[in-house]
């Protein structure tokens, strides 16, 4: 195994930990921004490290396409390629059989993907997904998984969570560099909840390093998705990593920590960053309003972000889907938001005042009590 975990405090399942990886000791909870291509759109890798980044996000689909990760390895791994020294997690492909599904054929060899690039058919395998997650050289790669949406019901759901642990034993096989990179296995199983206990079993069984919660965020409502967290987390081990992929909201960041979550990646903060919209304790800010267009105030006073010590509402309202800096002023205080609130819950939980903070949360972002 190449990484350490070691809970500092709790507060009743609430865990706040450290999690050592081969380049960065990380301390959880904590969010990671999702950098598709090598690149958190818009930020270098040195604002990154100013706000905190612990871990970023890398797509082996994306980046087997582009620019390839036989020339990553040869260039010497994705860290020194995107000059990013700190962890990086690599996701297996297995996401975009959901987002790009009408560019994907799923069999029980492995997922054949349309290339957008130039039409030719890609075979993604198990042992494939694998072998470019070596060669990309992340601290974490997840097991390649048969994505099905929340939304859909049938045989369909149990398929997939069927074939998700037959592909575990393939993706543990294929694993080359277990000494150097921690493969994560993922739960599927959609809203069923037996389905999810086989699954979370079937993976517990295989002891991995560390546990993602997979084939949620996918338009489920709030009750069905925090019962799936709340199973999976009370059936994986106390001593390993939880990770709920696609997860996103503050608010879901700070329930599924309450729920012994650890982990959580999403695009939605570098996203909403693009569309104009900043992340403040009180929900949003919508730069783009008029109202914004004389307001002398920062995004949010209660942060220290270089974008709110230096810029006001009004500048930001100018810039935003005007100028490509617009957006990145954004995604810069996003993220910091993202970093502040992952710091937050870590001290709240290892300072026994984990209630109050949520109660803190909750109350700003809900002031009438909704
Ligand atoms: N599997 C993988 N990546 C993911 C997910 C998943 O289930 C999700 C959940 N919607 C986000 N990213 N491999
Ligand atoms: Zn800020």
């Amino acid at each position: 195994m190449a990484l350490r975990f070691e809970i500092l405090g709790r507060f009743n399942r609430a865990r706040a930990a450290r999690l050592t990886l081969p380049h960065f000791t990380c301390q959880t909870p904590l969010f990671m921004p999702v950098g598709t291509q090598g690149t958190i759109k818009g930020l270098t890798t040195d604002q990154l490290e100013d706000i905190g980044c612990q871990i970023i996000l890398g797509n082996t689909y994306h980046l087997e396409l582009r620019p390839g990760s036989r020339l990553i390895d040869e260039l010497g791994g994705l860290h020194k390629f995107m000059n990013w020294k700190r962890a990086l997690l690599t996701d297996s492909g297995g996401f975009q059989m959901v987002s790009l599904l009408h560019l994907a054929d799923i069999t029980e060899e492995g997922v054949t993907f349309q290339s957008p690039v130039d039409g030719k058919p890609m075979l993604l395998t198990p042992e494939e997904s694998i072998h470019i997650q070596n060669n990309i050289g992340a601290d974490i790669i997840m097991a390649l998984d048969d994505v099905v949406k929340t939304t859909i019901t049938g045989p369909r759901i149990e398929e997939a969570m069927y074939r998700t642990l037959r592909w575990i034993d393939r993706c543990i096989a294929a694993h080359k560099k277990p000494d150097v990179q921690n493969l994560f296995g993922i739960v599927q199983g959609g809203l069923d909840p037996v389905l999810r206990d086989i699954c979370v079993r079937g993976l517990v069984e295989r002891n991995l390093p560390g546990y993602a919660i997979g084939g949620l965020a996918g338009g489920e409502d709030k009750d069905s998705f925090w019962r799936v967290v709340a199973q999976c987390t009370a059936g994986l081990p106390e001593n390993k990593p939880r990770y709920v992929m696609g997860v996103g909201y503050p608010l879901d960041i700070v329930v599924c920590s309450a729920l012994g979550a650890d982990m959580y990646d999403c695009v939605y903060p570098t996203r909403t960053a693009r569309f104009g919209t900043a992340l403040v304790p009180e929900g949003l800010l919508k730069l783009k309003q008029n109202a914004m267009a004389t307001d002398e105030r920062p995004i949010d006073p209660t942060c220290s972000c270089m974008v709110c010590k230096k810029y006001t509402r009004a500048y930001l309202h100018c810039l935003v889907t005007k100028d490509a800096m617009g957006s990145q002023l954004l995604s810069y205080h996003n993220l910091s938001f993202m970093m502040r609130l992952s710091r937050d819950l870590h001290t709240s939980i290892l300072e026994g005042r984990f209630p109050e903070f949520v109660r803190g949360f909750l109350r700003a972002q809900f002031p009438k009590g909704d």
